[in-house]
This record gives C-alpha cells, sequence and structure tokens, in this order.
C-alpha cells in the first residue's frame, strides 16, 4: 500500500502529531531534496501543532521526480533517523505539496504571490545562485541569468524567479515575503539579498531599490547530514513502515539551524524546537563550513582516490584520521573567532564521531561534487587566513591537491572518474593536458579565476604548498 493522507493511520512508525486537514501553506520552498526533507521540513513539522500557519509548499525547479514520488503520497514522507545503535521512523506532515515548476514557472510564481506565503526558503545547492564562486557575487554571463534578463518574466534561475515573484508582489501591493538560504554559502543570506537585488536592478532599478529597502534575507547555517537516498533505502524503510514511500529520507541524529532574527513578515516559533536564533551566523557559518564541509571534502577527494566509497570508511582509514585531526586542531581552529562559550575541540571530536556513523552510507563520490563551488568556502578561505599569518597549511593543502587530482578525471589505476561538476570538461582537459606533471597541473588549475580568485594564481607560497602535497600523495 503507498503511503499518503488515509493510509498513515495504519504505519507503526511515528506520525506527525496534528490534523492536517487544519495546516495552511505560510512557506513556498525551492528544492525539495533529501537535505530539506530531513532539516527545515523536520523542524516545521515540530510547529504545526501550535501553529497551523507554516505548512509548505515545496517547488523543483530542474526536475519533475520530487513532485512525482510525493504528490501521489499527499507530500508525506518517512524520515529515518539511524546511528549504529538503531534507527527510528518518523512520517513527516510538514509538506503539503510539490509544484512541478521544472516546465512551466507559472504556477509556483502564482503561489509566490499569495499573501498568504511569508517565507520562500531555498535549498538549490551553490551552483543553483548563479555566482562567481570566488567572489560570491552574481555571475552575469551565466546562462540562467542571460535568459532571465533576456525574459524576466519566465524565469530560469531560482534568484530570476524570487525577482518576478517580488516584482508582481509589489506591483499588486502585496508585502514581500521573507527570503531565507539555507544552503552552504558563507554569509548566505547577504550573499542571496546580493544576487537577487543585482538582477532586480538589471531589470529595473526602482524594483533593485524597493527589494533592498523592504526585503530581508536571513543569514543562517544548516548542519545535517544527509545521503542520498538509494533505491535499497527506499525498500527497507517501506518495508519497515508498511508502507510504500517513494521518497523517504535518511539521516543522523544531529541537526542545527542558526537564524537570524530578521523576517520582515514574520516567522513561526523557530525557538520552540530547537532552532538557535542570532544577530550574527557567521561565526557559526565559517566554522561550520570550514570544520565540517572543510574535512568532507577532503574526506571525499583523497577518500575516493584511496578506494574508500563511503565517509565511514575513509574516516576508519588511520591516514586519513589523523590528517582530519590534524587539520582542524592546527590549521582550522586558529582562523576560527567564536562567541565565547563555544568549545572548538569537543566540535571537532563530535564532527568526527559523526563521520564515523556507519549506518549512513554517505558516499564520498556524492561530496566530490561541485568541488568547483565548494572549495573557496570550505578549503580556500582558510588557506588564505594561514597565508595572511604566515603559517603552514599542508594538511588544508593535501585537501585541495585531493581536489585536483579527482577532477583530472582518472583515478590513481587509471580508470575515469565520474566528475560531476559544472566546469567537469575543462577541468578534465587541463588534467589530460598535464598528466604525470604536477607543476603544470597545478599552475594549469590556479589560473581559473572563479575559484582561485585573483589572488591565490598568482601566490608562490600557495602554489608551492599545493604542488607539494600532490607530490606527497600521489607521486
Ligand atoms: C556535504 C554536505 O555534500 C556535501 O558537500 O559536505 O552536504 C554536508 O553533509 C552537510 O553540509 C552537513 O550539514
Amino acid at each position: 500500500m503507498r503511503l499518503n493522507s488515509a493510509s498513515v493511520a495504519s504505519t507503526e512508525a511515528t506520525v506527525f502529531p496534528y490534523d492536517r486537514s487544519n495546516i495552511l501553506p505560510g512557506i513556498v520552498h525551492l528544492g525539495v531534496g533529501a537535505f530539506h526533507r530531513a532539516h527545515q521540513a523536520v523542524y516545521i513539522d515540530q510547529l504545526l501543532s501550535t501553529d497551523p500557519s507554516w505548512g509548505i509548499i515545496g517547488a523543483s525547479l530542474r526536475r519533475a521526480d520530487a513532485a512525482d514520488a510525493l504528490n501521489p503520497q499527499d507530500g508525506l514522507y518517512t524520515l529515518a533517523v539511524k546511528d549504529t545503535a538503531g534507527a527510528k521512523y518518523r512520517i513527516v506532515g510538514s509538506l503539503l505539496s510539490v509544484i512541478d515548476a521544472s516546465g512551466n514557472r507559472e504556477p509556483l510564481l502564482e503561489r509566490m504571490t499569495d499573501p498568504a506565503i511569508r517565507i520562500v526558503s531555498l535549498t538549490i545547492t551553490e551552483k543553483g545562485y548563479c555566482l562567481d564562486p570566488a567572489t560570491g557575487t552574481l555571475d552575469r554571463r551565466h546562462r540562467d541569468i542571460v535568459a532571465d534578463l533576456a525574459a524576466p518574466h519566465e524565469p530560469r534561475s531560482a534568484i530570476g524567479i524570487i525577482v518576478e515573484a517580488l516584482s508582481r508582489r509589489r506591483q499588486s501591493g502585496t508585502m514581500p515575503f521573507t527570503v531565507l538560504s539555507c544552503d552552504n554559502l558563507p554569509d548566505n543570506g547577504q550573499v542571496t539579498k546580493n544576487a537577487v537585488v543585482e538582477l532586480a536592478n538589471l531589470r529595473d532599478k526602482a524594483l533593485g531599490n524597493w527589494i533592498s529597502a523592504n526585503v530581508t534575507f536571513p543569514g543562517t547555517m544548516v548542519d545535517r547530514i544527509v545521503p542520498a537516498t538509494t533505491e535499497e533505502d527506499r525498500q527497507v524503510i517501506s518495508r519497515i513502515t508498511g508502507l510504500e514511500d517513494a521518497a523517504p529520507v535518511m539521516t543522523e541524529p544531529f541537526t542545527q539551524w542558526v537564524v537570524v532574527d530578521d523576517f520582515s513578515a514574520g516567522r513561526p516559533a523557530l525557538e520552540t524546537v530547537g532552532v538557535q536564533i542570532v544577530n550574527n551566523v557567521e561565526p557559526f557559518e565559517k566554522m561550520k563550513l570550514r570544520m565540517l564541509n572543510g574535512s568532507h571534502s577532503t574526506l571525499a577527494y583523497l577518500g575516493y582516490l584511496k578506494g574508500h566509497e563511503t565517509v565511514a570508511d575513509a574516516i576508519a582509514d588511520p591516514q586519513l584520521e589523523t590528517l582530519i585531526h590534524e587539520m582542524m586542531t592546527n590549521e582550522i581552529i586558529p582562523t576560527l573567532d567564536m562567541p565565547d562559550g563555544t568549545d572548538l575541540l569537543a566540535y571537532r571530536d563530535s564532527l568526527i564521531e559523526r563521520f564515523r556513523n556507519r549506518a549512513l552510507k554517505h558516499r564520498t563520490w556524492q561530496i566530490a561534487m561541485d568541488g568547483s563551488q565548494k572549495l573557496p568556502q570550505r578549503l580556500l578561505n582558510t588557506i588564505r587566513d594561514r597565508l595572511a599569518a604566515g603559517k603552514s597549511f599542508d594538511h588544508l593543502a593535501a585537501g585541495v591537491a585531493g581536489w585536483m587530482r579527482y577532477v583530472t578525471g582518472t583515478d590513481l589505476s587509471g580508470n575515469p572518474i565520474d566528475v560531476r561538476d559544472p566546469l567537469a570538461e575543462p577541468l578534465k582537459e587541463i588534467g589530460r593536458k598535464h598528466k604525470g606533471d604536477f607543476v603544470g597541473l597545478v599552475r594549469s588549475y590556479v589560473q581559473i579565476e572563479a575559484i582561485f580568485g585573483r589572488d591565490l594564481c598568482r601566490n608562490q607560497e600557495f602554489i608551492k604548498g599545493i604542488t607539494a602535497a600532490l607530490k606527497a600523495h600521489f607521486a
């Protein structure tokens, strides 16, 4: 039997504790992938019994699969929380439906102009923002942005969709929604604001000014490890709950959401369900991106190349464990400036424990994706700080060297790697050209300004460090 509003009564799993017929939509969420369903949607699920006005309407922008899987289930899905001690299953009810906007944006735009919608949140991954990764500003030459300027009422990019929806709200005299980025970008609120205002300005200065003055973009730090769901997970979860679920998600017990309190159109009482509401999210964001994501990417590239399929396998490799431990302790922590009371050594230890979670099959290949978009905030900015302080960065350099070796597109035995990255082709081309020549490889890669900026390509200390790491790990 398929999971849906009628069948849910028969499951053994824990079920959302409210009457769904009372729930009203208050949030539109762009990008209803596994991360959103295991993070924000779960926090909202926990508060709907006290405030039913914040139901979520999801939207998928690129593919129809989320809508196809979730709508026949009335938006319901199973959340499986797993660690080595066991698993807990819960049916989440906060996602009311999913708009398939992959072909036609109009139904989504109409929903976004509904005054009941007071928050538009996003998990569209780094590349979804159409930024220059090195500077974090809108890439005006991005083909989706070019298309959005040519046809602003039929936007392609998420940024274009937000601008168009805000423009319609302005025209109809409807108060704007808050734009809530939940992606792993440094300064995600401000970066999203800059991109939205810049695109709006290119359309119409008055619109840009209005957005700038009236729309808020709270910064957030989001954290929960959520591997992609596999067919096997789907089968196991359906068997356990007794209901066939085409869109379950699997995650770890840990979850964290830190949000700046800046919602112009009101917000749910997030603090009642464990969200940390702060005035300044920047230190938390930096801590998480550098410590967790920086380690994750390093484990992904070096781990993949050493033949480790999952993060748990990679961290069980004593050499990699030592590298990650030392990288965090000696090279990352000294670059962080945290509010009093933050114990960074305890944070480090908890991250290593989370990486060890064998119940999650988090593939190194999955994390290795889109490295060109991730490297600056995860590793390169930390290296910049180390260089400026005249300090060593050997372990961080190993992560960058791992990325360079990985994106050549051939593994250490000469087999092809399925590199998924917006820059995959040029990256592999450079790899082919400089096969076996580490010096040439580094010199060519660092010229990619979108990743390395204008500074690192000229920094001899940096180039020397990365070349030495490539030799040390791969010669
Ligand atoms: C991972 C993140 O796929 C990746 O790049 O590093 O998705 C990571 O699992 C989350 O940021 C954890 O909060």
